[in-house]
C-alpha cells in the first residue's frame, strides 16, 4: 500500500464534510488520525483479554501481560533499541522528557553544570530542563537558530561555542514542529558524546514519519508520543540506553516499581518496571504497537518521500500568496512534510477559521514554541502539516482556502 489515496480507507474519520466541505485534515502535527488495525487492536484487547499485568496468575491477566510485554518488544524494534528492557511506558513525549529531567538529573547535574537545548524546542523539551536546572543549580543554554537566508536551520557553527565539557546533557528536536526543520541528529549525538554530553532527542514529528534507529544515532534517551504516529492517546516512549536506565532513582513511587517494601524504606525493580508505577495504560500500548506494525506496512521511506513532497508542494502554492512570510526550509533542503507561514496583516487565529469554513484543519498559534516564535517576530504562525493519509488534492484544497482568506480580509 502507499501512502495517499491507498491508505485513506483505513481512516475512517476522513470520510466525513466539515461546514459543508470535505474534511481535510492538516493538523496531523497536533495530532495524527487512527487507521482501523489500531483500533481493531484496542477493542480486540478489551473485548477479550482485559485484565491488569504483572499482578494476577488467571488467564486473562497473564493474556494481558503476555500482550502488553509483546508490544513493549514491537516498540523496541520499531525504533532499533537492542533489549526491549529499554523501552519505558509514559503518558508521552511531555512526561517522557520530565522523568529524564528528574530522574538522570537528580543523580547527575551539579551546580555549575549546563544543559544544552536549541531555540526551536517544543516547551515541552524546555520548561523540565529548566525545573531541573534550578533545582540543580545549573544552568541552561540554547544553541541558536539561524535566520530565514540560512532557513530557519540550527546554527552549527556555533556548535563548538555551546558544545563544551561543562554541557552534562544535550536535548534537542529531531524535527521542529513549527520550522519543519530536520536536525542532524546523529551528527549532534556524535558531537556530544566527543564532549562527555549525554544526549537527549524528542522524537515527537519524526518517529512515525521517517526512517529512525536508535543504535544509527548514537543518542542515550529518545522520548516520543503514540498519538502523532497512528496510536492511541495517553501513551508515550522513553528509550534509554539500559545501563544509563538502571543506574536512574524512581520518578514516580507505587505498585509494579517494587522489589521489596519495608515500613523503613523500599528497593526497585530495574529498568523499565522501575519507572512504571501503577497500572499502566495496557491498551494503549497495545494499539501503538499496532500503529508501529500499520507505519511498517506502508514503510517509513515511503512515508518519508511522500511527506516531504506535499511539504515542496505546499511551500511552493504558498510562496505565490501575497503578503506572506513561509519559515523554515526551501525548496530541494531536507524537510518535514509541514509549512509554517505567517500574513502580514492577518493573524494566524483568523487564517485557521476561514480556512475551518473551507473544511481545512489547520493549526495557529506558537505552537509551544513561545521563545522562538518572539525571536522570529511573530505573534503566530499557522501550520499545515501532512501525513501519511494526505493527498496532493489537499495541498490545492489548502492554496484555494488561503486564497479565499486573503480576498476575504482583503
Ligand atoms: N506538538 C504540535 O501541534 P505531547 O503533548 O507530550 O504528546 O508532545 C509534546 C511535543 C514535544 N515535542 C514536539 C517536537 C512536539 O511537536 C510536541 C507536540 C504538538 O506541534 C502539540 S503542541
Amino acid at each position: 500500500m502507499r501512502p495517499g489515496l491507498e491508505t485513506r480507507p483505513d481512516f475512517p474519520v476522513l470520510a466525513q464534510q466539515v461546514n459543508g466541505k470535505p474534511l481535510v485534515y492538516l493538523d496531523s502535527g497536533a495530532t495524527s488520525q487512527k487507521p482501523r488495525q489500531v483500533l481493531a487492536a484496542v477493542d480486540a484487547y478489551y473485548e477479550r483479554d482485559n485484565a491488569n499485568v504483572h499482578r494476577g496468575l488467571h488467564a486473562l491477566s497473564m493474556r494481558a501481560t503476555e500482550a502488553f510485554e509483546k508490544s513493549r518488544a514491537r516498540i523496541a524494534r520499531f525504533v532499533g533499541a537492542a533489549d526491549p528492557a529499554e523501552i519505558v511506558f509514559t503518558r508521552g513525549t511531555t512526561e517522557s522528557v520530565n522523568l529524564v529531567a528528574a530522574s538522570w538529573c537528580s543523580a547527575n547535574l551539579r551546580p555549575g553544570d549546563e544543559i544544552l537545548l536549541t531555540e526551536m524546542e517544543h516547551h515541552s523539551n524546555m520548561v523540565p530542563w529548566q525545573l531541573a536546572a534550578a533545582r540543580a543549580g545549573a544552568t541552561v543554554r540554547y544553541l541558536p537558530v539561524a535566520g530565514a537566508d540560512a532557513e530557519h536551520g540550527l546554527d552549527l557553527d556555533r556548535l563548538d561555542e555551546f558544545l563544551t565539557p561543562r554541557v552534562k546533557l544535550f536535548a534537542f528536536t529531531h524535527i521542529s514542529n513549527t520550522l519543519g526543520v530536520v536536525n542532524p541528529a546523529a551528527e549532534l549525538c556524535r558531537r556530544a558524546r566527543a564532549v562527555g554530553a549525554a544526549t537527549l532527542i524528542d522524537a515527537a514529528q519524526s518517529v512515525g514519519h521517517e526512517p529512525l534507529d536508535v543504535q544509527a544515532l548514537g543518542c542515550d534517551f529518545l522520548v516520543f508520543s503514540g498519538h502523532k504516529m497512528c496510536g492511541p492517546t495517553g501513551i508515550g516512549v522513553l528509550y534509554g540506553r539500559k545501563a544509563l536506565l538502571d543506574a536512574m532513582p524512581p520518578y514516580q513511587g507505587g505498585g509494579g516499581m517494587i522489589e521489596n517494601v519495608e515500613f523503613s524504606g523500599s528497593t526497585f525493580k530495574p529498568a523499565p518496571e522501575r519507572f512504571e508505577a501503577g497500572t499502566p495504560d495496557i491498551a494503549g500500548a497495545i494499539g501503538l504497537a499496532a500503529a508501529c506494525d500499520y507505519i511498517d506496512g506502508i514503510g517509513r521511506p515511503a512515508i518519508a518521500a511522500h511527506d516531504h513532497r506535499l511539504g515542496e508542494l505546499a511551500r511552493a502554492a504558498l510562496e505565490e500568496l501575497p503578503g506572506i512570510r513561509v519559515l523554515g526550509p526551501r525548496a530541494g533542503s531536507p524537510r518535514a512534510g509541514m509549512v509554517s507561514f505567517a500574513f502580514a496583516n492577518i493573524h494566524a487565529h483568523d487564517v485557521v477559521t476561514v480556512a475551518d469554513q473551507q473544511g481545512v484543519a489547520l493549526r495557529g498559534g506558537h505552537h509551544c514554541n513561545m521563545p522562538l516564535m518572539k525571536k522570529l517576530g511573530l505573534p503566530s504562525t499557522a501550520r499545515a502539516s501532512f501525513y501519511l493519509y494526505n493527498t496532493e488534492e489537499e495541498v490545492a484544497a489548502l492554496a484555494a482556502a488561503l486564497r479565499k482568506v486573503v480576498k476575504f480580509f482583503g
